[in-house]
């Protein structure tokens, strides 16, 4: 019977073509689609992740892998759909700062908002402060959520919180940041109203942030 541990070495050798029928089988065995997204498709990825930083994978094959994860993704974005909460819609902005173009950590948290009942402007990566600010002005969104995954581009965070200020948008707009390098400590030092360590989390902190 398809494992966990299956589908993570699936994501970490980047087998494409096999995932699909590995997700199928844990979710006919009962599994959770949510269960088999963080311990499955994620552990995969953190294990990508690892062997990244010990040098033991490079660039092309991190991407054969996020591409993996992708497939099992898009099974199972429709499934956690269904479990929507009672939350009534609301809008959020989601974007991976300038220089930054790190993805998939941030379209894991626009499909969990979305599956809980957001409204999801998911405006891309690389994301330059301007466009972060013409996005609220455009869509007055209730959240705009900042994804950075390197310690060069999360001071970009600040700018775009001192921008949305300077055009008077902040007081209705709650600003959630997450990523690898983000803390807590960092998200106050910065005038953020929330900070996530994961997407469910970031689900959670965006319902308590527009209670
Ligand atoms: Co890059 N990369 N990468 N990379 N990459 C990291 C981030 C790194 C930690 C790897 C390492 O060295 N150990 C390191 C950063 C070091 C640092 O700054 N301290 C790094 C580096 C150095 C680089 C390059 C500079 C490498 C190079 O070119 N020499 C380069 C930079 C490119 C750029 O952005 N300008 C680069 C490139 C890439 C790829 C393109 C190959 C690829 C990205 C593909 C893509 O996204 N489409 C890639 C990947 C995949 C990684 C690792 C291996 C995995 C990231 C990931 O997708 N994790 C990563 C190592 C690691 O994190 N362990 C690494 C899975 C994902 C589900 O988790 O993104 O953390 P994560 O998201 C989580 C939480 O963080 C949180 O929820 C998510 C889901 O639970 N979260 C939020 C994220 N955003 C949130 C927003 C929120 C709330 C929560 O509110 C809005």
């Amino acid at each position: 019977m398809a494992k966990y541990e299956e589908l993570q070495e699936l994501i970490v050798t980047g087998q494409k073509d096999k995932v699909a029928a590995v997700v199928k089988t844990l979710l006919d065995s009962g599994k959770a689609p949510m269960e088999i997204i963080n311990d499955g498709l994620t552990g995969g990825m953190n294990v990508v992740g690892a062997k990244f930083k010990a040098g033991d994978m490079f660039i092309p094959e991190v991407m054969i892998s996020a591409h993996a994860m992708k497939e099992g993704m898009d099974i199972l974005k429709p499934l956690v759909a269904g479990e929507s909460s009672s939350l009534s819609a609301k809008k959020a902005v989601l974007g991976t700062v300038e220089g930054d173009i790190h993805s998939i950590g941030k379209s894991i948290v626009a499909m969990l908002l979305e599956s809980s009942g957001f409204e999801i402007i998911d405006i891309g990566v690389d994301i330059p402060v301007a466009r972060f600010v013409e996005a609220v002005q455009k869509e007055r969104p209730a959240i705009i959520g900042m994804s950075a995954m390197l310690t060069t581009t999360m001071s970009r965070m600040k700018d775009v919180i001192e921008a949305l200020k300077e055009a008077s948008l902040r007081d209705n707009t709650r600003v959630i940041i997450g990523g690898a390098p983000i803390t807590q400590e960092f998200a106050d030092s910065i005038g953020a109203d929330g900070y996530a360590p994961d997407a469910s989390s970031a689900v959670e902190k965006a319902k308590t942030l527009i209670e």
